[in-house]
């Protein structure tokens, strides 16, 4: 039985199920750079230089541990530009019994694999993307026994699944989650880890040339281009984060820095969902940290929460609810994202800064892009097809399966409460208590009203205002709708003239 083996270019772990039994002799690994993946949204730079460099270390390694892999540079004449007339081409050149290939990160993608067994006469055989540490039909199963679906059950039942920090099935420390430990406010004088940086080899080099001529209208910069593109160096990334930051992650988890992207977050997500690290080690690694006594409970439950609590979670909600989830608008948001999405040009230095940011590193850590990026977007009534595309193309870890229920569900309320049991919108005091920003900003966080007014103060009460039929009966919001019913009438329409005139003059494209 010889078999084509599809390597898609967020796979690229040497255990994919879809490398398991391999045939050296016969089997062939096909990988290809191709263009409507690189553009079907316009990524950023970075991001296509990352995982084009990566896929070519990848097919590299393979190489060298005898594959015999066939690989599709962009630049290659004979490039049929998409994944199903790739595997047409090969299946052309050469007889195969099958095609193996593991689950897709991408419903797109899996709708198309699913055509590919009767356009080409040939079976398929679709292996289940083991490398996530919740199947999709455990997820299923136990989403279906509940009426709410909530992220903290799941993790409890994760938690003893995999028996991580439990004694006698219990948590340890008696807790599930030190979620409230992890809201530090940042001191000035705090000392921040450097980041480890790796220089571009010949391979990434050419790949940034590459993404330099062909990519050039692309969001982003590709100045400075530091990622691992191996496993070897993600290791080492994860090695970095768990002797240098893990210790500080809890309690600065939600600090937010002027100047400081990295902070004491872990940066592994793109290593993560491309698949040169996988999970289940980035947990054992903060668990040994844990036993050895280097890093408190609360930082480490707080990551080991992330990734077997968070991803998995958000992961098993994609699937259960695609396609309708990429559909969904709660509120009926129309307006176009602004344009200083794109230019960072704002007068917000909050938004300002961030942006900035994720031009310059493809990169915003989760606080960031949750009470910065993301709730502006809520405040402003974004369309979140507009959101989704934006989120999607500028983050370097951004894959539909992970992106979409973030923005939809946790930024936007857009899925009406599937991942979230209400909106995370917050007025400025929250950013101006968890960061620096409001310090250099031209508006002044203290006022709720008029042209100096910090904008998200006044967003705030007339994004509540605006959608109170739809949200006013959620027992998380009482309080504040019964604030907000206690306000008198002229306070009302100074917020929605302020809100008007500020949403009248932004600029879209
Ligand atoms: P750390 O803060 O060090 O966390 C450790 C790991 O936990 C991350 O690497 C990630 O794998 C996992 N994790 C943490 N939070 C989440 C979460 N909410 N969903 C899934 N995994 C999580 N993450 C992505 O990987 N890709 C995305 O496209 C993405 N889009 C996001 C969009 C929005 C609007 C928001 C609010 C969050 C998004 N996240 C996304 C989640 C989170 O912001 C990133 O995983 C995190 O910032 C990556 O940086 P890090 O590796 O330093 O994470
Ligand atoms: C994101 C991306 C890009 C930019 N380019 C490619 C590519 O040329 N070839 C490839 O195999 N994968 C690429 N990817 C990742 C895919 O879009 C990703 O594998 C699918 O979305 C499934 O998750
Ligand atoms: Fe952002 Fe408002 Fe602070 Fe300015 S004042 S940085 S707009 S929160």
């Amino acid at each position: 039985m010889r078999s084509l083996r599809v390597i898609l270019g967020d796979q690229l772990s040497h255990s994919i199920s879809s490398l398991k039994g391999i045939d050296i002799e016969n089997d062939t690994v096909l990988m290809c750079e191709v263009w409507d993946e690189a553009t079907y949204v316009k990524h950023h730079k970075k991001k296509i230089a990352f995982l084009f460099s990566a896929m070519r270390h990848f097919a590299e390694e393979l190489k060298i541990l005898g594959y015999s892999v066939s690989y599709t540079k962009l630049t290659d004449s004979d490039n049929q530009g998409s994944f199903k007339e790739e595997v047409r081409r090969a299946l052309c050149s050469s007889n195969y019994d099958q095609i193996v290939i593991t689950f897709p990160g991408e419903y797109r993608v899996l709708k198309d694999i699913q055509t590919w067994s009767s356009e080409f006469g040939i079976n398929v055989s679709i292996l289940e993307d083991d490398r996530f540490l919740c199947p999709l039909d455990e997820f299923n199963q136990w989403a279906a026994n509940r009426k709410q679906l909530v992220m903290e059950y799941f993790y409890r039942a994760m938690r003893q699944k995999y028996q991580i920090l439990l004694i006698d099935n219990k948590p340890i420390g008696d807790k599930w989650n030190f979620d409230t430990d992890n809201r530090k406010v940042p001191s000035p004088s705090i000392k921040i880890p450097n980041k480890t940086i790796f220089e571009p080899d010949l391979i990434t080099q050419e790949v940034i040339s590459l993404v330099d001529a062909r990519f050039s209208k692309h969001f982003g910069s590709l100045d400075s281009f530091h990622f691992a593109v191996t496993r070897k160096d993600a290791l080492g990334v994860l090695n970095e984060f768990i002797t240098q930051r893990l210790s500080q992650f809890g309690d600065y988890q939600d600090a937010m820095i002027e100047g400081e992207p990295w902070l004491f977050h872990s940066h592994i997500s793109f290593y993560l969902n491309c698949g040169l690290l996988l999970p289940k080690e980035c947990i054992n690694a903060a668990l040994e940290a844990y036993h050895l006594g280097f890093a408190a409970l609360h930082s480490v439950e707080g990551f080991i929460r992330q990734i077997l609590g968070w991803r998995e979670y958000i992961r098993g909600i994609y699937w259960l609810y695609m396609p309708e989830y990429a559909e969904a608008n709660f509120f009926k948001s129309t307006r176009k994202l602004p344009d200083f999405y794109w230019s960072a040009n704002t007068s917000m230095n909050c938004l300002h800064q961030c942006i900035k940011e994720t031009q310059q590193n493809a990169y915003a850590h989760h606080i960031q892009r949750l009470m910065v990026l993301g709730n502006f977007a809520l405040l402003a009534g974004i369309d979140p097809k507009d959101v989704n595309e934006w989120f999607l193309i500028v983050y370097a870890d951004a894959y539909e399966w992970v992106e979409l229920p973030n923005v939809t569900g946790m930024i936007l309320f857009a899925d009406g409460g599937i991942v979230g049991s209400k909106p995370y919108a917050a007025g400025g005091s929250y950013i101006n208590k968890m960061s620096n920003y409001c310090k250099r900003c031209q508006y002044n966080v203290k006022l709720k009203t008029g042209k100096d007014a910090c904008p998200f103060n006044y967003l705030y009460w007339n994004f509540l205002m605006i959608n109170e039929s739809k949200l006013k009966h959620n027992h998380r919001l009482s309080m504040i709708y019964s604030t907000l019913n206690k306000m008198d009438d002229n306070a009302k329409s100074l917020i929605k003239e302020s809100s008007v005139n500020f949403l009248d003059n932004l600029i879209s494209y």
